[in-house]
């Protein structure tokens, strides 16, 4: 078959394609399984495998592979395997931007009503109290006026809130008011017909090599498949063997299950192309085949191998991204270049490649907890009975495979870790599978400093370079401030403006959080060129819009936030407690940096007035219930369970509540406390790390061992897929990080002025050792420990310079080594 030109084939074949693709798109449909998996396989000899005695029968049970621009779900299927897979930048939209001319107009009035709302409010509280008082005293009649009073106060007070929301929704949001989505690219399919009768079949992740493989016997003959996701080569790579050699005979296809698509053949390659929406993303995906023995040749839906004795499968795809503003690159000619890129290269040849730039970053870090018997049983099994067995190599997988989806998911040059990593296969996902910046899209880096992988924070820091700009736009129009500013979402077209609702959609602190990564990266590497050229800049500017931005309250005379929202809940008000800790932590890595670089007369002068203002910044304040306050006003309810346990940002991932600040800290933990230990999975993820700050680590294991379990298994909740993906529910990558994150959090902690070893041990991994971890300063950790005490510990720097050193208990002053 002659290959086409790609505006040939999508202008004169458009609609007969189509046509054909929908009826190949029923033959797609992955052939009725009707086969057995008798035996019983044993584990991969590898230590660190995800692995499963049958196939996916869901994309949830699939292994994923990822090289920061492709991502492929490996279905491991008999006798048909699909390989989903994904291309980071095919997302619905345009350049676009979001912010709303002249918003501004209408913050006066939203601050003014909500101010309004508040001092009812306040009245309404303060009348509340005096109820409670009267009821104590028996004077039940006085109690009721009391409370009559108080709610009448609050139901206005609630009214002027709703006026201000309203007027936010009206004037005040993104244009659109949605953002858009992140999109599947297409399917590659093998069909290896006849195949009913399997034995011994099992298929597994081996994350320290990042190779996915499926094996089994069938009619006398061994199959093996293995794939892989390529960074240095950029491709998805598969290799099907059969022993005895030249037993291997199949179908190959291409699908995609965008509508404006279509596959040719021609020769040995399948190519994939088709576009999201008119103006929009265009891709394309080439399957190039190449066997040892046997024959490729065409067949009506793709292409047919027979009596080969290997087959290797290059798949690579490509669009016309160039960046959020420009699609003006020819997604064609990139894959021809990608094809060509590893053409002359052997199957030996990629895989080493490959795994020894995986195994740079993978290999940084190793965890041992022990290792029992219950390791070596099938991982869905073994999720099955975590909660009641003893299978602590279980939690140091689910630490690994954190770092393996982040290093799958975000590598320099592409796109960050979305809502689903880089993973999906519905064009409507959940949430548009984009960025989450009121805790999602952070959660994602939680593990990238402190596991070792630096590196994989550089996709988010290029975005945020993206954000500043159409940031400041939205600063202007919404708010007449200077510097930059995201709400709580943001796609590939760096869309920053309230999206949504306005009770939650308006909440300005999505920039000042991701800012204190920069600040974060800088403090885990000390690299100052990164800290002058990239981080600064950036926080500088994401502080100068708070710097404008923030109000003096009437009644306390505090600076406050607002309008913004406690994260999606109580809806639009002035001062959730969590900007104010998030603005504080900013301001006060602008003072640092103003310690460590020689800043320029109009920087000096800036970060002079940053540091006037954090004083006058509302402080974290305890209430009545002992508990901090999420608001201004001292109104949680104790039994308020919300997953978002957003005013605990300053114990993590914040350093705004150190342990060492006991009142503030003690009312972090009861609030903690009263949320409870049941919930999604990424607030389960951010528990963990939570307990850890509060040096608990049996409370930690208790919330781990809550996530830890098939998801489904307690209603209403969190868990993981038999893929171990996290469950928010649905699959939500985030969940997965912040477990990673936890587990380090647990072992190592280094954010209040001290490298502390073993912080929070549960009672329950006596005896371990850890390799690797990074602390603030640029040190890097090992450690080994025996019922429950350090045996030995090594600090190493490029820097070697003293540290101080929380050891079982004691405070030691050491020189570091030099690594
Ligand atoms: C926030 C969370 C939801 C979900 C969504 C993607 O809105 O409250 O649980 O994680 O992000």
């Amino acid at each position: 078959m002659k290959a086409l030109g790609p505006q040939e084939i999508l202008k004169t074949n458009l609609p007969a394609l189509i046509c054909l693709l929908a009826v190949l798109g029923e033959l797609h449909a992955p052939a009725a399984q009707n086969v057995e998996f008798p035996g019983n396989a044993a584990a991969p000899e590898a230590p660190l495998c995800l692995w499963y005695r049958q196939p996916s029968a869901k994309w949830e049970e699939a292994l994923p592979l990822g090289n920061g621009h492709i991502g492929a779900m490996v279905f491991g299927s008999v006798p048909t395997e699909r390989i989903q897979f994904t291309e980071h930048t095919v997302w619905t939209g345009q350049p676009h931007d979001y912010a709303r001319p002249g918003a501004a107009k209408a913050l006066p009035e939203m601050r003014r009503l909500l101010f309004a709302g508040r001092t009812l409010e306040l009245r309404g509280l303060e009348k509340q109290k005096e109820a409670a008082r009267l009821e104590a005293a028996s004077q039940k009649q006085e109690a009721r006026a009391k409370k009559n009073e108080a709610q009448e106060l609050l139901k206005v007070a609630r009214a002027r809130q709703k006026e201000a929301e309203d007027l936010g929704l009206k004037e005040f949001m993104s244009e659109p008011l949605r953002q858009k989505a992140y999109q599947p690219c297409g399917d590659l399919w093998i069909d290896l017909a006849g195949q009913t009768q399997v034995a011994d079949f099992r298929r597994w992740l081996d994350l320290d090599t990042a190779v996915a493989v499926t094996e089994y016997r069938c009619a006398g003959v061994a199959f093996r498949r293995e794939a892989f996701a390529s960074h240095p080569d950029r491709a998805v790579f598969v290799r099907l063997t059969a022993d005895p050699p030249g037993k291997l005979d199949c179908v190959v296809r291409l699908s995609s299950p965008h509508k404006n698509s279509a596959v040719t053949a021609a020769g040995d390659t399948l190519v994939l192309r088709g576009e999201v929406e008119t103006n929009g993303i265009r891709f394309e995906s080439r399957a190039v085949l190449q066997v040892d023995g046997g024959n490729v040749g065409a067949a009506p839906e793709g292409l047919r191998v027979t009596g080969a004795k290997s087959l290797v499968i290059r798949v690579v795809a490509a669009t016309n991204f160039k960046n959020y503003r420009d699609l003006t690159s020819d997604p064609a000619e990139r894959c021809a270049a990608l094809v060509k890129q590893s053409a002359g290269k052997s199957w030996e040849q990629l895989r080493e490649a490959h795994v020894a730039d995986h195994q740079a970053l993978f290999r940084r870090v190793s965890l041992d907890l022990g290792r029992t018997a219950a390791a070596s049983a099938p991982t869905d099994q073994r999720l099955k009975e975590f909660a009641a067995g003893n299978d602590p190599h279980l939690v140091a997988l689910v630490f690994q495979y954190g770092r393996y989806l982040l290093i799958g998911s975000s590598r320099p040059g592409g796109q960050p870790a979305n809502l689903q990593g880089i993973w999906n296969d519905k064009l409507r996902p959940p949430w548009d599978s984009k960025y989450t910046c009121n805790i999602n899209t952070e959660m994602n880096y939680w593990p990238a400093e402190v596991a070792a992988l630096g590196e994989c924070h550089e996709p988010l820091f290029a975005a945020l370079a993206e954000l500043a700009e159409s940031g400041r736009i939205v600063a202007k129009e919404h708010y007449n401030a200077r510097g930059w500013v995201v709400h709580h979402n943001f796609d590939l077209w760096r869309g920053a403006a309230p999206i949504n609702a306005a009770n939650h959609g308006i909440w300005v602190t999505g920039s000042g959080w991701m800012a204190t990564h920069l600040w974060e990266h800088y403090h885990f590497t000390q690299d100052r060129q990164f800290l002058e050229k990239t981080a600064f800049p950036l926080m500088k500017e994401a502080a100068l819009f708070y710097a404008d931005y923030l109000v003096e309250d009437p009644t306390t005379h505090w600076l406050v936030s607002g309008p913004s929202n406690s994260p999606e809940q109580g809806g639009l008000v002035m001062g959730p407690t969590m900007d104010h800790q998030i603005i504080r932590c900013l301001f006060q890595a602008c003072v640092e940096v103003s310690r460590v670089l020689k800043l320029n007369a109009a920087d000096q002068a800036l970060v002079a007035k940053l540091g006037q203002m954090i004083p006058r910044l509302a402080p974290n304040q305890v209430g009545q219930h002992g508990q901090l306050q999420e608001w201004l006003e001292d109104k949680d309810d104790p039994k308020n369970t919300h997953r978002h346990v957003s005013h605990l940002w300053g114990v993590y991932p914040g350093w705004d509540i150190p342990w060492q600040d006991k009142k503030v800290f003690d009312a972090a933990r009861q609030s903690l406390l009263y949320r409870g230990d049941a919930a999604t999975g990424w607030s389960m993820g951010w528990k963990v790390n939570l307990w850890a700050r509060f040096l608990d680590g049996d409370h930690a294991l208790l919330i781990l061992r809550n996530l830890l379990r098939p998801f489904g298994s307690v209603k209403g909740q969190g868990g993981l897929y038999p893929n171990l993906f996290d469950a928010c529910p649905p699959f939500q990558i985030d969940g997965n990080f912040g477990a990673c994150a936890g587990i380090a959090e647990m072992l190592l902690q280094s954010h209040a002025g001290e490298i502390h070893l073993l912080p929070a041990l549960p009672k329950a991994w006596p005896s371990g050792s850890v390799k690797g971890l990074k602390a603030r300063g640029n040190f890097t950790v090992d450690l080994a420990w025996k019922d429950g005490q350090v045996t030995t510990y090594r600090i190493r720097s490029p820097d070697p310079r003293e540290v101080n050193v929380r050891v079982n208990g004691e405070v030691k002053t050491l020189r570091a080594e030099r690594l």
